[in-house]
This record gives C-alpha cells, structure tokens and sequence, in this order.
C-alpha cells in the first residue's frame, strides 16, 4: 500500500498515529506531496478526485480516501478494536467532533495563506474559530469520560485535532477554560505514536 501523506496534514497524522498504534507502519509506503487547493498534486488528483490527503494507494483493490474511511479500514485489517462495537457510535461522533474541529482550523489557515489579503474575511475566520470553540467546550464538559477510557480512533482523532491546534493556532490558547482536555492531552501527546507523528513544515 502507498500513503499519499504531508507531515504537517492532521488528517494526515490520524492515520499515521493509526499505523503506529496498530502496528502496520512497515506495510505502507509513505509518499509525502506538496498539495494546496491552489497547486493541487497530481498524484493525490488521480488518487483521489476531491484533491485531498490522506489517500491510501491499494495494489489489489480501489484507493481510499478521507481519513475516517482509511482508518477504519486500517483498523479492521489489524483488527485492532479502535471502534468498538459497545460504544460504537459514541467513538464515530467523537471522531466526527475532531474531523470538524480541523476543517474549521485548516480553513483558516487556507484563507489566511491562499487569498488574497483584501478578499480575507475576519469575519469568516472567526466564524470557524467560533466551531473550534464551541467543540472545545463540548469536549470539556461531555466527553471527558469518554476519553479517559480505552484507546480508541476518536481519542485518536481529538489528539491529533489538539496537536494542530497548537501547531497552527498557538496563539489562540485552547487550554484556556479547558483544563480537563489539557490535562488529558497531556499525557495523550506523549504516546509513543504522537510524539512519532509530531507535525512539521
Ligand atoms: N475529510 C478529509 C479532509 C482532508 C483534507 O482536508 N486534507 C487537506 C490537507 S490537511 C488537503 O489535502 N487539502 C487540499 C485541498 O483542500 O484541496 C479527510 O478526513 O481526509
């Protein structure tokens, strides 16, 4: 298999961090590509008609792509539980308040970095913030349970959603009346896999 990767996508990271959690990372070739809305990547547009990475390159079966369809499969192929039947559709909101969180943070970014600077809106940008931050309070007061329990691909995804925050968004200071969630980050930042994973570029 191929991973159409960038060291800095946290959608990225999921998977990656599901790779190293599931020990599968020696199965794939990882392929890092420049790839913005703007300059898309050939290979991730053939891979993947929306332009988008993470895409997972198959030899014998169809590309996939989104992370929460590549990390369900990984999952399933090691059989590894990170969606656990019991809790089933509590791990798949979880996961789903992550990947929210990060198409809010991403597209800040992208309207900071790929428009022009008289056509950014401040009000747009604070409009996604405003996701993010709504998410933050939900995670503080009623998922915390939740992510204190097993391992599973929505504590996955809240922790590589943190880790952007404070890669791209530092200076917003999500701990800030979320000391449960910081705390629990805490700890969660140095597994093994996130520290692997650490975003860069
Ligand atoms: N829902 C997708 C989102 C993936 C995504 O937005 N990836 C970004 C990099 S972080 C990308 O490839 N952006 C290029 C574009 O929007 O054209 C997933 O979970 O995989």
């Amino acid at each position: 298999m191929k991973l159409l990767k960038s060291p800095a996508s946290p959608f990225v990271r999921k998977v990656m961090v599901t790779l190293h959690e599931t020990g599968q990372l020696d199965e794939v070739e990882l392929i890092d590509v420049a790839n913005t809305p703007l300059s898309p990547d050939s290979a991730v547009a053939a891979a993947n008609p929306v332009g988008k990475i993470p895409a997972l390159i198959r030899h014998d079966a169809p590309t996939l792509y989104d992370s929460r369809v590549i990390c369900r499969f990984l999952d399933q192929r090691a059989k590894a539980g990170l969606y656990p039947d019991k809790r089933l559709f509590d791990t798949l909101t979880l996961e789903a308040t992550a990947d929210g969180m990060l198409e809010a943070a991403v597209l800040i970014i992208y309207e900071e970095r790929f428009r022009p600077r008289e056509q950014v809106s401040m009000d747009w940008i604070e409009g996604q913030w405003l996701k993010v931050s709504r998410a933050l309070d939900a995670l503080e007061t009623r998922w915390m349970s939740h992510l204190a329990g097993r391992l599973d691909m929505g504590q996955i995804a809240i922790g590589c959603a943190l880790g952007y925050l404070d890669f791209r968004h530092d200076a917003r200071k999500w701990r800030t009346g979320h000391d449960s969630l910081a705390a629990w980050y805490e700890g969660f930042a140095q597994r093994p896999a996130m520290i692997a994973t650490t975003p860069h570029g």
